[in-house]
């Protein structure tokens, strides 16, 4: 054994992984943990892919529902999806093969508030939970189960299955035991109060797990590395959006509106957000928090110095040098880092009430600001909208960041109208791209699409916008919201049918 399985019941319970895999049946559905690439099941996925493929070749129906907290890895998602065995996915996935099943209408696919799994589990409106599989790191004496480097969704999937698979992996650091709060006060209307919690640093819970030890049918033993994917060292255009953030903070501190420490930060997934926190590690801001879903590189680099002084999270996100920066520096970083269930790190309720600044990315957003995260012309699913949307509307201040353009230059992501909403006009406060920052609030409509036009778009296309916008102005039957109805989605079907929103010639 690895050592890190201390209680006497569940260490007689360990077994290959292909065993416990052998406890999911075809229609059953499945709770993994897992988010953004942390903390997700090694081997079970993988034992489990394999025998589906062998059902799948005998003739036979397998397929699964698996719930997670976000999205996993390829041994997860991937070969779960390559074997065709994922009837239904929900809440995030960003595994390219589970994309391409999902577009090709393969594989069902429900895109949830991140906040909203674990009530809607109890709700019962999905169904029964059939079986849990869940990491973890460690077990102590007496059955706690010490999380692993992602909280997730797992207390719920604990809690809701009538049968768990544990996976011990020893890959992870010691230094996780101690650094949860596992917040078991969460309950369904009317029975509902209030989540305690005043600042990102509180402590309202408890380090482990819990789980009864008879509905524990099978523990695997792992020592395998989290996805641990890269990040690419900040191009220009995100620099330039690091910049634009950086001095608008600036300019709120020096107006008073926000403190000299700022408020909470929460940053999402992808290159721009970790070039927004390197940015800030080179600012004067000092005394930074964080009430946020993903402790990625960014955000260890400004933990790691000091300049933030506490971040909590559900899950890390961390590329492989993220990682080896984390266990060098651990008992440090253990101090200064909490990670919470996903209801709780991504509850509106503590969201608005710490005031969180958030910030996420966009595909695209209209000249009014409504955004879509999700989406690619309309119809094809990227990712999701993961936390984006418990942050966005309920932040102090809501940024969206983005390049101006995607595909070089064939795209705007700056249109007349969104292909799909996810974010509407009202839950967006300011906008940024490489080109400048756009602050919407406390702006109506048509001075908006001015603001946005002039500050955001790229210069190729802010013509196109400027004289769509001024058409619109003229012919549109309603002037608040000025739009051209049968041109509003032009820009897209000419993509569709040219590959470039640009006129040709
Ligand atoms: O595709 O890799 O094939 O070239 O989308 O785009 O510019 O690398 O940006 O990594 O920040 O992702 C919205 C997808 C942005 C992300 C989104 C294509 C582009 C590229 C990625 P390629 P970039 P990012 C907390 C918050 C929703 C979830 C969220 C996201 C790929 O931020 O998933 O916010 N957000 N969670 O080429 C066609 C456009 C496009 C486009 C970008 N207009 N048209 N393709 N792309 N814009 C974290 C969690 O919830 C876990």
């Amino acid at each position: 054994g690895s050592g890190r399985i201390h209680h006497r019941g569940l260490a007689r319970k360990v077994v290959p992984a292909e065993e416990a895999a052998g406890h999911i049946r075809h229609g059953d559905t499945v709770g993994m943990s897992g988010f953004t690439g942390a903390g997700y099941p090694k081997a079970v996925p993988q034992a489990l892919a394999r025998r589906i493929s062998d059902v799948h070749a005998a003739g036979d129906p397998f397929r699964v529902n698996v719930w997670t907290g976000a999205s996993t890895a390829p041994e997860l998602d991937g070969a779960l999806a390559a074997a065709d065995g994922i009837e239904l996915r929900l809440p995030y996935q960003s595994d390219p093969v589970s994309r391409d099943k999902i577009n090709r209408g393969l594989m069902e696919y429900i895109d949830v508030h991140l906040s909203h799994v674990a009530q809607m589990a109890w709700e019962g409106f999905l169904g029964p939970l059939d079986v849990a599989v869940v990491e973890v790191s460690g077990i102590t004496t007496d059955g706690g189960l010490v999380p692993s480097s992602s909280v997730g969704n797992n207390k719920t999937w604990l809690d809701r299955a009538d049968r768990v698979v544990l996976e011990v992996n020893s890959w992870q650091s010691p230094a996780l035991d101690g650094m949860h709060d596992v917040y078991y006060g969460t309950a369904l209307p009317p029975a509902r109060r209030p989540i305690q919690l005043t600042r990102p640093d509180e402590r309202i819970g408890v380090p482990y797990l819990r789980c009864p030890e008879d509905k524990v049918v099978a523990v695997v033993e792992t020592d395998s590395p989290d996805r641990n994917s890269g990040f690419a060292a900040p191009d220009d255009a995100s620099r330039a959006i690091a910049g634009h953030v950086v001095e608008f903070l600036e300019h709120e501190v020096a107006r008073g509106r926000v403190p000299p420490e700022l408020l909470p930060l929460q940053s999402g997934v992808g290159n721009v957000a970790n070039a927004v926190l390197a940015g800030l590690g080179s600012s004067s801001f000092e005394g930074l928090t964080a009430y946020t879903e993903v402790i990625q590189d960014g955000m260890l680099d400004l933990l790691g110095t000091g300049r933030m002084v506490s971040a909590s999270a559900t899950a890390f996100s961390l590329s492989h040098e993220g990682m080896t920066r984390f266990d060098a520096e651990a008992q440090i970083l253990r101090e200064r880092i909490l990670l919470r269930p996903q209801e709780i790190s991504n509850h509106p309720e503590v969201i608005r009430r710490l005031g969180v600044l958030a910030m996420n990315g966009l595909i695209e957003a209209d000249v009014y600001g409504n955004v879509n995260s999700t989406h690619v012309m309309g119809s094809r699913i990227q990712n999701g909208i993961g936390g984006s949307g418990d942050f966005a509307r309920n932040a102090y201040i809501s940024f969206f960041t983005t390049p101006s353009t995607a595909k070089g230059g064939a795209i705007s992501t700056i249109v007349p109208m969104v292909s799909h909403v996810d974010h509407t006009e009202h839950d967006v406060a300011v906008i940024v791209t490489e080109q400048g920052l756009a602050d919407l609030r406390g702006l109506p409509p048509r001075r908006r699409a001015e603001l946005l036009i002039e500050r955001c778009a790229h210069p190729d296309y802010r013509p196109l916008l400027r004289d769509y916008y001024e058409r619109a102005l003229r012919e549109s039957p309603g002037r608040h919201t000025p739009h051209l109805l049968a041109e509003a989605l032009s820009w897209h079907t000419r993509y569709l049918a040219e590959g470039s929103m640009l006129p040709a010639g």
